[in-house]
């Protein structure tokens, strides 16, 4: 399925007798694969911002097998009855920007230790990740891919930005342990686990990773659901979501929906 749907205010500036507003909308595919009693959504979104979100759907119905006790489940039934069992569902997105002359940074703001008049004051530090290596999250942490290909207008290099939400760790298996796996791209390196490729002896995102310097990094995104069954699970069970969007980053000089009034607007205005 393929369509366009709106995404609700994107943009709002009231400026003297003017006003300059915008909704936003986002092209969408999707696809539905039914995998035993669940049904998978898989969707990917293009925003009209330049945005990229990959996100995976579930509906469908709660395994009518796995039913257990009150210690490993939540009653769906009435009273204390049908303990539903509580489960992950482990995602990682293979995402090759293929933007060329790429490299990987990571940011951390952390506090100073110093006061401003008003507030602490926090420093950023960018960190570049030349090598094949597992990251894990923090906060005020982000990761973005860089390309040194060519600047935009106002001649900085044009990067996508990893945003992640809602992401429970699953740290029971270890190729579901890192937040974010970047390795340099190999074509049999298609799966974070259970990669039976015959090309490949390399297993899993664990064995990807062995110290190789990154030239064409392909980024390996980790996203979990633990998911508590409730009482609204049946049935049909509604969506539940999971996912992660690349941001723009100094892809282009301005913003480049900008009404024509506010076009000339670049630095200090
Ligand atoms: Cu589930």
């Amino acid at each position: 399925m393929r369509r366009r749907e709106p995404t609700g205010p994107a943009q709002r500036v009231a400026d003297g007798g003017n006003l300059y507003s915008r909704q936003g909308v986002d092209l969408v595919l999707r696809t539905v694969s039914k995998v035993g009693w669940y049904e998978y959504v898989t969707e990917y979104r293009f925003g009209d911002d330049g945005r990229f979100t990959a996100r995976l759907g579930a509906t469908g119905d709660l395994s009518p097998s796995d039913y257990t006790s009150e210690r490993y489940g939540r009653p769906i039934g009435p009273g204390a009855t049908d303990h539903a069992a509580a489960h992950h569902h482990n995602a990682v997105w293979r995402v090759d920007p293929g933007l060329g002359s790429e490299r990987i940074e990571q940011f951390d703001t952390a506090p100073t230790g110093q006061q401003g008049r008003r507030s602490a004051i926090l420093a950023t530090t960018r960190t570049a990740i030349p090598a094949e290596r597992a990251l894990t999250g923090a906060n005020r942490r982000w990761w973005r891919v860089v390309s040194d290909a060519a600047p935009n207008d106002d001649g900085h290099p044009r990067s996508y930005q990893l945003v992640t939400g809602a992401n429970d760790d699953y740290e029971s298996r270890p190729e579901m342990a890192p937040d974010l796996t970047v390795t340099e791209a190999r074509a049999c390196e298609k799966f974070a686990s259970f990669n039976l490729d015959p090309e490949c002896a390399a297993r899993s995102v664990v064995d990807y990773v062995n110290g190789e310097t990154l030239t064409e990094p392909v980024l390996w995104v980790r996203i979990g659901f633990h998911h508590l069954p409730r009482d609204e699970d049946q049935s049909p069970m509604r969506v539940h979501w999971q996912g992660f969007d690349l941001l723009p980053r100094d892809l282009t000089a301005t913003n480049p929906l900008a009404p024509s009034a506010r076009a000339s607007i670049n630095g200090r205005p």
